[in-house]
């Protein structure tokens, strides 16, 4: 298994960076290179240091880390949206998208780092930038009144077509049909994909926020969502970043309290009946919806509601241990797809954000259960990007970097560290 999940990460290598598949992501995409970079640090830890510095080239002046840095090397038509919808660049004039991921870059630097603690020059590099975007996300990401940031696409959340997005999609005006063409269903099963009309509104949404400048304070935000899963890794990453402060001389204390107001917030206003929620953020109500973004906290060092998280994780709705991996959607909903785009099927950094909490739990039956079965699955499914819960039959694309990297991690020693 290690050798043939090092060998897709070798095929998916560009030189700097890592795509995240050959056929349906072309270019290089912010949280896949964080996952990505875990595991690589396992076989080369000068590629996963070079990934992580390669994205913060696409960083923007006021300190956003882009979803997607375009290459150059590939036809500008290979992925839409691609560079002339966009319309955005990085300071070093990389081409990029103008909406984000969720925060787990500093996370991951930490981590890199561990497998190659000599290179404290590393940590030194990428401090400025990774504080920076997290600035970025407090300044101008802190909309709503109890201090959680907010995504303002749903592909910020990284979970595109989640039914949590639903009802605020349902405020946003599509684009018209015929106005763009998809690419994404020249490469993956229609059916398992987003809708035309999903897709339209996605294109609406950004189409708006290009239009505006990508400036935050200027753009009537119609889709605002405090995510679980986003907040918690800014969460893990403050601490990280804490961490990369204190072994480089810097003051570790302004992230850890941010970290500690963070966690506050995030169990006051998105703990709701045992599981993390959405908070949508125009009409200020919670959204009911039990996706796998809600278990996510599970990661979060000393979160106090860790114990009430793991129940659910075990219950009805996502099954823990008897499921393969962990399922993207409630189980007992209606609307429930075993194959649909985040509307269940189960992916593989969900299931290491998940394993990496039950580790830090102590929970080391039900992490290394889960770390099986992802490495198992991973080998079985050609590092598929995402699996049926029931059956493990493979779906999207095969030979994914954050698989084959994520399989690589779990199955290293010393793992969880
Ligand atoms: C998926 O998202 C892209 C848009 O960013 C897409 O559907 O075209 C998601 O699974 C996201 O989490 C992931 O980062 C991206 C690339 O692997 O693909």
């Amino acid at each position: 298994m290690r050798a043939d999940a090092a060998a897709v990460l070798d095929q998916n290598w560009t030189g700097r960076s890592t795509v995240p598949s050959r056929s349906l992501y072309p270019h290089q995409w912010s949280w896949d290179s964080a996952f990505i970079a875990i595991g690589l640090r396992h076989v080369a830890a000068d590629r996963a240091r070079t990934e992580l510095e390669s994205l913060l080239q696409a960083q923007w002046a006021d300190g956003r880390i882009p979803h997607i840095a375009f290459s150059p090397d590939v036809p500008r038509d290979a992925y839409f949206p691609g560079p002339h919808f966009w319309q955005a660049h990085a300071a070093s004039g990389t081409e990029t998208s103008g909406i984000v991921q969720p925060p787990i870059h500093a996370l991951a630097a930490w981590l890199t780092y561990q497998a190659d603690p000599a290179d404290v020059g590393f940590l030194e590099r990428v401090y400025p930038g990774l504080a920076a975007w997290h600035g970025y996300l407090r300044d101008r990401r802190t909309l709503g009144p109890g201090g959680l940031v907010a995504i303002v696409h749903p592909w910020e959340s990284g979970m595109d077509n989640s039914p949590a997005w639903d009802g605020p999609l349902a405020r946003v005006t599509p684009a018209p049909a015929g106005s763009f063409v998809r690419r994404d269903t020249d490469h993956a099963a229609v059916t398992d994909r987003p809708t035309d009309l999903d897709y339209g509104r996605y294109v609406g949404l950004a189409a708006t926020y290009r239009d505006h400048g990508y400036d935050d304070r200027a753009t009537p935000h119609a889709f605002a969502v405090e995510d679980p899963c986003f907040n918690a890794l800014l969460i893990c990453s403050e601490h990280a970043l804490a961490d990369i402060a204190a072994r480089i001389g810097r003051d570790p204390a302004p992230h850890r309290q941010y970290a500690e107001e963070l966690t506050g917030a995030l169990v006051e206003r998105l703990f709701v009946d045992g599981l993390f929620r959405s908070r949508d953020v125009v009409s200020g109500e919670i959204i009911g919806a039990a996706t796998v973004a809600g278990l996510v906290p599970l990661a979060v060092p000393g979160l106090p509601v860790a114990d009430e998280l793991l129940e659910t994780a075990l219950g009805p709705r996502f099954r823990l241990g008897e499921t393969r991996l962990v399922p993207s959607y409630d189980l007992t909903a209606d609307d429930f797809g075993p194959g649909r785009y985040w509307r269940g099927p189960s992916w593989f950094n969900t299931a290491w954000l998940i394993h990496r909490g039950l580790a830090q739990l102590g929970q080391l039956g039900y992490a290394e259960a889960l770390a099986a079965d992802l490495v198992g699955l991973a080998e079985a499914t050609g590092f598929a990007e995402y699996v049926d819960p029931f059956t493990g039959a493979a779906h999207g694309a095969r030979s994914f970097s954050w698989t084959a990297a994520l399989a690589l991690d779990v199955s290293a020693e010393g793992a969880a560290s």
